[in-house]
């Protein structure tokens, strides 16, 4: 048996392992990351695009904006096509100018794997078998088997980052956690391709025949969503009836104009909304999609993420540079305030914007149900006082101090 010894063990190295790995290491907070899969395989990983200010600035903070900065695009507003018309949400006017940041999830990624590479901190990829132990008491420790070797990781507090199926959640007891969830009768069919973009902001679509959203990765690189049944793989959409589909629910100017060309990756991302409460157990923070899981419709799920990691970030700093262990129990508050209301928001707008076809979720008629909607998007997209609402939520709610 092999022990190692570090100050925080950081299962998952998705972007809220790396991320809070990087800015631990800033305060001289040492960690060790556990992955199970390869890095190339997390990297292959196709998922968020949009990033608010405060994931931004963590960034920044964590000494590794570089790329974000010259290569990422930002965005100063989104589109909403319903109802046969276009709507265009002013996100630097509606708020106090304030942007989101277009860089893929698999870029940010990226540069924290290789900052982590090149400040020769260690991570452990393929590790096998990771079980919690002892998180309630004074020496937590993880195990884990790596390349045919068994090892034990000692130390002060474990942070869970390691996404809806990892072992850090199910490691808090049943009866002390509880978890609210929505699955959505439906799925998104996601479509990469090297193509120009068929919009320099984004445009969320509600159409006769389902959701759409046109969005980008830079000028010569397309990502595009429909919303699917939970029914079909992706084996039954070649990218010809990919297009043809999303031209139907494009506006038609866009759809006119739409370039379309062979894709480079396609997947389908099934809709949930989940959280578990609480989101601290012990020497156990969950992080990230460990704790809470959002339909991407609000573009919310990386950046809940974010704000987690900058919560739990203060709260290490404080323990380690002034010896407060007080502030840990306030975790959970300050983290769940702000999920709530990402969950909010990203459940409103997946309403308001996809079909429902017969599901009747909410006690009442699917026709009543989406009549509510429709009425919701006349008042929130004519009024500019709904734009501002929607705009605020969009570029982010602001980050609690702990
Ligand atoms: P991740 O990225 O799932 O990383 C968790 C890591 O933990 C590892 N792991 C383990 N490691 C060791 N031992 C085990 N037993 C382990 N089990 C699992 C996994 O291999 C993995 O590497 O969670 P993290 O870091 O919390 O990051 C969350 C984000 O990935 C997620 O919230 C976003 O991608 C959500 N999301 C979006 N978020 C946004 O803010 N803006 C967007 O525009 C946006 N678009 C999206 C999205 C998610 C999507 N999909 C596919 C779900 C679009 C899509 C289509
Ligand atoms: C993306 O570009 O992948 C993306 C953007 C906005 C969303 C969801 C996904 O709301």
């Amino acid at each position: 048996m092999n022990t190692i010894d570090t100050q925080v063990a950081i299962i998952g190295a998705g972007p809220s392992g790396l991320l809070l790995g990087q800015l631990l290491d800033k305060q001289g907070i040492s960690n060790v990351i556990l992955e199970r899969v390869t890095g190339d395989y997390v990297l292959g990983r196709i998922r968020a695009g949009i990033l608010e200010q405060g994931f931004a600035d963590l960034v920044r903070e964590a000494g590794v904006a570089e790329r974000m900065d010259t290569e990422g695009e930002i965005h100063e507003g989104v589109e909403i096509a319903a109802d046969g018309e276009r709507f265009h949400i002013d996100l630097k006017g509606l708020t106090d100018g304030d942007v989101v940041i277009c860089y893929g999830q698999t870029e940010i990624t990226r540069d924290l794997m290789d900052a982590r590479a090149e400040a020769g901190l260690k991570t452990y990829y393929e590790a096998t078998d990771v079980e919690l132990h002892n998180v309630t008491e004074e020496n937590p420790s993880v195990t884990f088997g790596y390349q045919g070797e068994q090892y034990t990781l000692n130390c002060d507090y474990i942070a869970g980052c390691d996404g809806f199926y990892g072992p850090s959640r199910q490691t808090i007891p049943a009866d002390k956690r509880t978890e609210h969830e929505r699955v959505y009768p439906f799925g998104w069919l996601g479509l990469l391709s090297d193509t120009p973009p068929v919009s320099e902001e984004l445009i969320y679509c509600k159409s006769e025949s389902g959701f759409a959203l046109a969005s980008r990765r830079s000028a010569t690189r397309s990502r595009y969503y429909l919303q699917v049944p939970l029914t079909v793989t992706v084996d039954d959409w070649s990218d010809d009836d990919f297009w043809e589909e999303l031209k139907r629910r494009l506006p038609a100017d866009a759809a006119a104009s739409l370039v379309t060309g062979p894709s480079i990756e396609k997947s389908i991302a099934p809709l949930r909304s989940f959280v578990c409460e609480p989101m601290q157990y012990g020497k156990l923070f969950l992080v990230g999609d460990a704790a809470h899981i959002v339909p991407p419709t609000g573009a919310k799920g990386l950046n809940l993420a974010a704000s987690d990691v900058a919560a739990l970030y203060q709260i290490m700093t404080r323990i380690y540079q002034e010896n407060d262990t007080d502030c840990i129990s306030r975790y959970s508050e300050v983290a769940l305030r702000r999920v709530w209301h990402g969950e909010r928001f990203s459940w409103w707008m997946s309403n308001m914007l996809h079909n429902f076809g017969d599901e009747v979720a909410t006690g009442m008629q699917s026709e009543t149900f989406a009549r509510f909607m429709d009425s919701e998007r006349d008042y929130y997209l004519r009024s500019e006082e709904g734009r501002k609402v929607i705009a605020r939520q969009y570029v982010g709610l602001p980050y609690e101090e702990v």
